[in-house]
């Protein structure tokens, strides 16, 4: 039933809307996996890669109210925190973990009602004072687009503050699910997915590498993921900005909208064919804090060539209920890809290899 799309994937011809509806629906998820397995070792041959990174959520108190996010806060609630820079600093410092030392910082947090944009850059530039040689992902499209909000500057200009004072790339958070019906259900405050796709170009045209993701497993169906991912493969078309696509597998717990963890089976679905639509993008994230160390195993068999890092301290999926680690070590992470049968390589934030 697959043999079209197999002729396709294997004379290099663009897969359509229509294909990715008929990949959506088999439950051939061997033809599936060897599809995109065959176009993952074309990209990037039988590497799988990692990276010794920190994650750091400066406040978790937040205007907006997503109905899928267990991590937010109010000003006030139970629970509700704030990181001054010196605490961001400290974190970083060799001291600080066992698991040192990181070649990035993967910065992203609540929208603060108080803060003003110039707690941002000084918050970077101290940062990069400390540690001159740290990479710096910072801030997703919706909290850039915040920052243009509270400071009346252009999205463009809060951008090239940003980077003046340190920003390097920025991570692909914020994106959920373009489709605007279920975008408003789940979060009807947050920038639309015009405004989330305007924030990435112009990132891109000003010389900002960052990442997508696409948040699946919750109310959306197959048509919505397709739409997602054609509408990334037309922006990448346009700018080659993005690094990485990471689909996020939705976690229920203490959500105001609940329902169920995704299956292993969808997991490594999303992942092959998110490696065969976007044929524009270099590499395919299997983020082993949402599909936990086993899946993200399997996930390299089904397209993907990169499990993301170390993180240390991760607390949005966790506040949803993650049974992942909270942390890794580089060794671990290099073990649980070798017996995946692929080569672990430690990269640097541009998927250059250290070491
Ligand atoms: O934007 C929030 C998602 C994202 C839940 O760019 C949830 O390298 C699952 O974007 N269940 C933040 N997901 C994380 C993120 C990310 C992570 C790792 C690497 C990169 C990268 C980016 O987490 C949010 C939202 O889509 N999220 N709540 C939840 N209950």
């Amino acid at each position: 039933m697959l043999q079209n799309i197999r002729d396709k994937v294997l004379s290099g011809q663009r897969l359509s809307k229509e294909d990715a509806v008929r990949l959506f629906e088999s439950d051939d998820i061997f033809t599936l996996g060897k599809l995109a397995s065959y176009v993952a070792k074309k990209k990037n041959g039988n590497k799988a890669y990692f990276i010794r990174n920190i994650h750091i959520n400066p406040t978790n108190i937040c205007v907006n109210r997503c109905k899928f996010c267990a991590f937010s806060r109010s000003k006030g609630e139970a629970g509700a925190y704030e990181l001054s820079i010196k605490e961001i600093i400290k974190k970083l410092q060799p001291q600080a973990s066992s698991l040192q030392p990181f070649t990035e910082v993967h910065i992203t947090g609540g929208l603060h009602p108080d803060w003003p944009f110039e707690y941002y850059l000084k918050m970077l530039s101290k940062i990069k004072e400390a540690f001159p040689k740290i990479h710096i992902k910072a801030f997703t499209a919706t909290e850039i687009e915040y920052f243009a909000k509270i400071s009346g500057q252009s999205i463009r200009n809060v951008l090239l503050e940003l980077k003046k004072q340190g920003l390097n790339t920025m991570p692909g958070g914020g994106a959920e699910i373009f489709d605007m019906g279920v975008r408003n259900q789940l979060c009807p405050e947050k920038l639309s997915s015009y405004g989330w796709l305007a924030v990435m170009e112009i990132a891109h045209k000003a010389g900002i590498k960052t990442n997508a993701t696409m948040l699946y497993g919750h109310i959306e169906n197959y048509e919505q993921r397709i739409d997602h991912l054609l509408r990334l493969r037309e922006l990448q078309d346009m700018t080659n900005g993005f690094q990485a696509f990471i689909p996020l597998a939705y976690h229920p717990k203490n959500t105001e909208i609940g329902g169920s963890y995704s299956s292993g089976i969808d997991d490594l679905k999303t992942i092959a064919i998110s490696r065969l639509i976007l044929d524009n993008f270099s590499h395919i994230k299997a983020y082993w804090i949402m599909l936990g160390e086993k899946i993200s195993q399997l996930a390299l068999l089904f397209g993907a060539d990169d499990i993301d890092g170390t993180i240390i301290e991760e607390k949005i999926t966790h506040s949803a209920g993650a049974l992942s680690s909270k942390g890794l070590a580089a060794d671990e992470l290099k073990n649980m890809i070798k017996k995946a049968g692929k080569i672990p390589v430690e990269r640097d934030s541009f998927y250059r290899k250290v070491h």
